[in-house]
């Protein structure tokens, strides 16, 4: 398997090597997944405590994220993400040393965080929905998720319909980054993402995990977030997201066999164990450093 480096902030992210585990910070009241950390005023020490937990069990990264993106979810004001984000982001940066993810489609929010020391931005539009964001990626030069969804998540588990989701996920991934290209963001910042559960159906996430070799066929890193999400709750005769880690820890692995290059995850110390096993068969053992 071919090695290769991302720059990233101060430090690179390495793929190829063994799977990277981007641990999931949601600064809200209301994520799907049960672990909204905007609960009380002392949310912004739980912050840094949570993130500096994820970082000693084995997060390669931190993705902080203000505006919660599940199905349904009214969007946040952008004055109320800034307040959520931008301390999160300034404390964390004094609190752990692995790149800073901010999972954010606003512009604002995202010049912000990067302004205060976040390292890549994750938007789970692709750059499609603030016209400005594409201006702000490439003005920075910081590594990119473009991400796949149907719709928005105001509507976009409205009865889901493809004819091949493989396919047309692919020429949406393709289309997304020569656009980005031909705005000044290089494909060697660019990391794919199928969008696992957004505007999709259980056989349609299913089939999108097991055609992760198509998407690494775009010459980007592949990221996929299954975690805690409800098609492992329906495979497991609906479990409520806390109750999916196991179920996670299935797709994770299987992830891996079919070519995954970061997998983001809530229960970061049960999946960094996952990974090593899962790496160490695909990838090839070695010993723990
Ligand atoms: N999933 C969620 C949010 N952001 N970003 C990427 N690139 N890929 C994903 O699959 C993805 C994502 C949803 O999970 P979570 O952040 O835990 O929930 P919520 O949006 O409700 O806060």
């Amino acid at each position: 398997m071919t090695v290769r480096e991302m720059r990233c902030g101060l430090g690179r992210l390495v793929f190829g090597e063994r799977t990277l585990l981007m641990g999931v910070l949601n600064i809200t009241p209301d994520s799907f997944s049960g672990d909204g950390l905007l609960v009380g005023p002392d949310w912004l020490d739980r912050v840094v405590e949570m993130g500096r937990r994820m970082v000693r069990e084995g997060a390669d990264l931190l993705d902080v994220g203000g505006e919660s993106t599940r199905p349904g979810a009214d969007p946040v004001p952008v004055e109320e993400e800034l307040r959520r984000v931008v301390p999160a982001v300034r404390a964390l940066r004094e609190a752990v040393d692995v790149p800073i993810s901010v999972d954010t489609t606003k512009a604002q929010v995202a010049r912000a965080a990067l302004v205060e020391g976040a390292d890549l931005i994750n938007d789970v539009s692709a750059l499609r929905f603030d016209p400005e964001m594409v201006r702000v990626v490439a003005e920075f030069g910081c590594p990119v998720v473009l991400m796949h969804m149907k719709g928005t998540p105001k509507d976009m588990q409205h009865h889901p319909q493809y004819q091949d989701v493989v396919a047309e996920v692919r020429d949406f991934l393709w289309e997304r980054i020569q656009w980005a290209e031909a705005r000044g963001i290089s494909r060697d910042r660019i990391i794919v993402d199928p969008g696992f559960g957004f505007g999709k159906r259980p056989e349609h996430n299913l089939a999108l995990v097991r055609h992760l070799k198509v998407f690494r066929e775009l010459g980007c890193p592949v990221l996929l977030g299954p975690s805690r999400k409800s098609t492992i709750g329906v495979l497991l005769g609906g479990l409520p997201p806390l109750e999916r880690v196991e179920g996670t820890a299935a797709m994770v692995a299987l992830a891996v066999a079919f070519g995954v290059d970061v997998v983001r995850v809530h229960d970061v110390r049960v999946m960094a164990q996952v990974l090593r096993v899962a790496d160490a068969v695909v990838r090839g053992w070695r010993p723990v450093g």
